[in-house]
């Protein structure tokens, strides 16, 4: 039984309070039944004082200024009283968190009025589930979007601070893996650049992406607590603490009017607290909200074991439930079967679903008839994709509609995001441990495949076929949830996020869906927020930019195209070339004073950073350098171009051949970078701990972008756009959106080779790597080295396996059949590079295209056709 009756729960604690017999479990049930009777609008026990003047008399406050004097006396002011340090604690973390508080409190004044403007212009808004949010650095993004980046800058210089050593203290908020992460931190910051009502939610982990040392050549891994020095830029909201139920089972009754009714009880609960951070816009007084929820335990979760006696297991039960958003799953591919994981995503969906609903409750009571109108969903790829079921649940066992008004509510608020096109990484839940953790959750999902399985046969009468290849349910030895197709089922919008993934999608893996509900299906293909990786990370070709051709840009990347005119001038070109040289000494000095690597700033710096993966083929890239130093070995170095390959990324702990990888780079550059013969010709270093921040320093720095996945596999890709953006020229194959950023960029300025995705595919039956290494001699020279142990001549044997991979028929990347046009590509690049004039020609004409590649056209797009969200101007 479970006390649902707030009376019935205060008969009992009156009982409890005078010793009656039996008393002490109904106790527990009873505070339970307290908790979950409390309105959403004041769930936690947080007394309101009586006031004796408008409410507005607290806060109100004279606004902040941004001159100078304002932010020093500010930041002098934090740091001397909040922070309590004097002269002679001068530390360079105060002194950033001192700024930081000063910056934060501007944000603060204009996030209250955006969410009171919101508030009461009751606007539709739109709501951006994600597991993962990849932030990076805060404080210099809010000083340029604030527009106070230059103030600061002689604020600090006045009390002798130099605000670059401030800047680069703060570790990088690294919730997310890469791309996926990445973008929906670059969408959230375009959104409050188009003044758009969009709340982020996601996970605050404790610990983000690890941060990645190199050891002997070999990845290891270490957690990094990136709270450890506080976070200044989150606010912890515990009045908006939703419960999140897990385990326990279902009991259905039916009421007096013969309504039936589920109840999920006897399950073990926990808090979902949120911490809101604010999203600033550039420079247009609109602060958005990411809301991160933490897991934390309940009160009488641990009250049970306590009053046991067990005080060790009640503490130990109380880091069980806080274990749930401990640490982020460093995988950036499917990891199937976690309970850990799967609690993860359920109190992503759930505390969201609940805030969201909750909020409605409030001004609307029961009346959802409007709820569709107001209020969307997007979900970031299938991670968050129980939200389609745990909607339904709040509806109907939480505020009692009918299924078929719930199901209208849930198919019109819910819109899916795909970034995968290996099957191999959708995801799907085993159905027993569906059962075990989410009761209730798996009783709709089989409802929902009842209704959608019915739908499927009116539409395709007889094809049992049809049936199984389409049901949310997989069946076999163990049955499966298919994720995927849950959140196409529930959603009104399913997306790809680059050209050719989005059709690739509709013929492939989604075909049976395309064809039942054609006008779902939609493209939006990806792009990166101009202010992080061009105005932030790029200040010199920003200014440049912007002397040129105004200031607009920043906001309107499109009007990029109006430099292309300048690409003849050689004015112009070598103020460019200035500064893409200034730019690459700044990564020379930076990896010297970080790792003490030693770069060629004269090189052509020809970069490869993303997650390590066998379809991204860093070993394509490794037998490129190979060759390279074949040729310089046999004398070939007629009219050389020096040449610095730089490969940076992290790979998945678990991923046993992607480690390899990494080993396989280091032992080559090892040998490489020592051989006196070599020189300065040649250089290869793999960057350890790929992050955010590290690319801010590496993109403007680069001059040849490797986009090099095998076609038909990366899903947009959105680095390749981070580098044009920054000048750097792309070698790439037709995949993700390299496509679209030749097109828009011309043929003639972009390096393409390799097989087409249709030719992967004709190809893939009757591949013969061995027949394409009998008719190359330079492959079978790059196989010979690395066959004869040459990079491993003390560690006999450990690349047997990478090297059997791409000599294998199946191997699925086909690194070898693209070496050659590979090679020949990288001989076109050479060519291109000797000429300087002309390669600057190249770069300057790569940025001027790269206007599309803005996530504010993305986000336009997602707005027009999706979300149907009026922008706001705060008051
Ligand atoms: C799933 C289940 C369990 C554990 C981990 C995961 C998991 C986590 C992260 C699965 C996938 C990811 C991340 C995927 C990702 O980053 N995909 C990339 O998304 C980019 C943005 O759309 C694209 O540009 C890339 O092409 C795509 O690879």
């Amino acid at each position: 039984m479970l006390i649902t009756d707030p009376s019935q729960s205060l008969a009992v604690l009156k009982c409890y309070i005078r010793g009656e017999a039996g008393a002490n479990d109904l106790f527990q049930q009873a505070m339970l039944g307290i908790f979950n009777c409390i309105p959403h609008s004041k769930p936690m026990p947080h007394r309101i004082f009586r006031i004796s003047k408008p409410k507005a008399e607290i806060t109100q406050l004279p606004k902040l200024g941004l001159a100078k004097k304002h932010l020093i006396t500010d930041f002098k002011h934090y740091y001397s009283h909040r922070l309590g340090r004097d002269e002679n604690c001068v530390s360079v973390h105060y002194a950033y968190q001192a700024l930081s508080l000063a910056i934060s409190d501007r944000l603060v004044e204009r996030w209250k009025n955006t969410y009171n403007t919101y508030r009461d212009q009751s606007c539709r808004k739109a709501y951006y589930l994600s597991m993962e949010f990849l932030m990076g650095r805060s404080l210099s993004n809010a000083m340029l979007n604030l527009g106070v980046d230059d103030v600061a800058h002689k604020a600090l210089y006045e009390v002798g601070i130099h605000l670059e050593e401030l800047i680069d203290v703060e570790p990088d908020a690294g919730l997310g893996n890469g791309g996926l992460g990445r973008l929906a931190a670059c969408f959230i910051d375009s959104c409050a650049t188009l003044q758009l009502p969009v709340t982020g939610y996601g996970l605050r982990y404790e610990y983000g992406m690890f941060s990645q040392d190199i050891v002997n050549g070999e990845q290891v891994e270490r957690p990094e607590h990136w709270l450890r020095m506080g976070n200044i830029w989150e606010i912890e909201r515990p009045e908006y603490m939703v419960r999140i139920h897990f385990g326990g089972h279902t009991e259905t009754y039916v009421d007096e009017h013969g309504k039936p009714h589920v109840h999920w009880v006897n399950t073990q609960d926990i808090l979902a607290l949120p911490f809101d951070t604010p999203i600033p816009g550039y420079q247009n007084d609109t602060v958005n909200t990411l809301r991160l929820w933490k897991a934390v335990s309940t009160e009488e979760f641990n009250l049970q074991e306590f009053n046991a006696g067990d005080y060790a297991e009640a503490v130990a039960q109380k880091n069980t439930a806080e274990n749930i958003t401990m640490v982020l799953y460093p995988n950036d591919a499917n990891e199937n079967g976690k309970v850990l994981r799967l609690k993860q995503q359920y109190l992503l969906a759930s505390a969201s679903l609940q805030d969201v609903v909750g909020r409605w409750v409030a001004s609307y009571g029961s009346d959802f008839s409007q709820f569709a109108e107001k209020n969307c969903f997007q979900l970031n790829d299938t991670h968050p994709s129980i939200a389609v079921a745990e909607l339904m649940r709040l509806l109907l066992d939480k505020h009692g509609l009918s299924w078929q008004a719930a199901w209208d509510i849930t198919r019109s608020t819910m819109a899916y995001t795909n970034h995968t096109l290996l099957p191999e990484a959708l995801e799907k839940w085993p159905v027993h441990l569906m059962q075990q953790l989410l009761p209730r959750l798996m009783e709709i999902i089989f409802e929902i495949n009842a209704h959608f399985l019915a739908e499927v046969s009116a539409h395709w009468p007889g094809d049992s076929a049809r049936l199984a290849r389409m049901s949310l349910i997989e069946e076999g030895a163990c049955k499966q949830v298919r994720m995927a197709y849950l959140a196409i089922v529930g959603s009104y919008s399913v997306n790809g996020v680059a050209e050719l993934h989005s059709k690739l999608l509709k013929e492939g893996l989604f075909s049976d869906f395309y064809e039942l509900w054609p006008n779902k299906f939609n493209n939006k293909t990806n792009g990166v927020t101009p202010r992080r990786w061009l105005a932030g990370c790029n200040p010199l070709l920003s200014e440049l930019i912007t002397n040129t051709i105004g200031a607009e840009w920043v906001t309107d990347l499109s009007q990029l195209a109006k430099l292309k005119p300048y690409a003849e001038d050689p004015a112009f070109r070598k103020k460019w070339r200035a500064i893409k040289q200034h730019n690459k000494n700044r990564l020379v000095a930076l990896k010297k004073q970080e790792h003490d690597l030693d770069l060629n700033p004269n090189a052509l710096f020809d970069v490869q950073v993303k997650r390590i993966h066998e379809y991204k083929r860093q070993l394509l890239n490794v037998l490129h350098v190979i060759h390279l130093y074949n040729r310089i070995k046999q004398g070939d170095t007629a009219n050389w171009v020096p040449r610095c390959v730089l490969i940076g990324g992290k790979a998945a702990p678990g991923y046993v051949m992607a480690k390899k990888i990494i080993k396989l780079i280091n032992n080559v550059a090892e040998v490489i970078n020592h051989d006196p013969q070599v020189g300065d010709k040649l250089k290869l270093i793999f960057l350890p701990n790929y992050r955010v921040s590290a690319m801010e320093v590496i993109a403007p720095g680069a001059d040849l972008s490797e986009q090099i996945s095998t076609a038909g596999k990366e899903a947009s890709g959105t680095g390749n756009m981070k580098l044009m953006m920054n000048g750097a020229l792309t070698i790439g194959t037709l995949d993700g959106a390299n496509i679209e950023i030749r097109e828009e960029v011309g043929d003639e300025n972009f390096f393409l080779f390799g097989l087409t995705e249709a030719e992967v595919e004709a190809q893939k039956h009757h591949y013969q790597p061995q027949a394409i290494i009998d008719a190359d001699t330079d492959l079978q020279g790059v196989l010979y080295l690395l066959e004869c142990g040459h990079f491993n001549q003390f560690e006999p044997g450990i690349f047997n396996e990478v090297i059997a991979s791409i000599k294998n028929p199946h191997d699925p990347w086909m690194t070898l059949a693209d070496f050659r046009s590979f090679v020949n590509a990288q001989v076109q690049v050479e060519s291109a590079y000797r000429d300087q004039e002309q390669w600057t020609r190249m770069s300057i004409l790569n940025t001027a295209a790269s206007g599309k590649f803005s996530t504010d056209r993305t986000i336009a797009e997602y707005n027009r056709e999706i979300w149907k969200l009026t922008p706001v101007q705060p008051r």
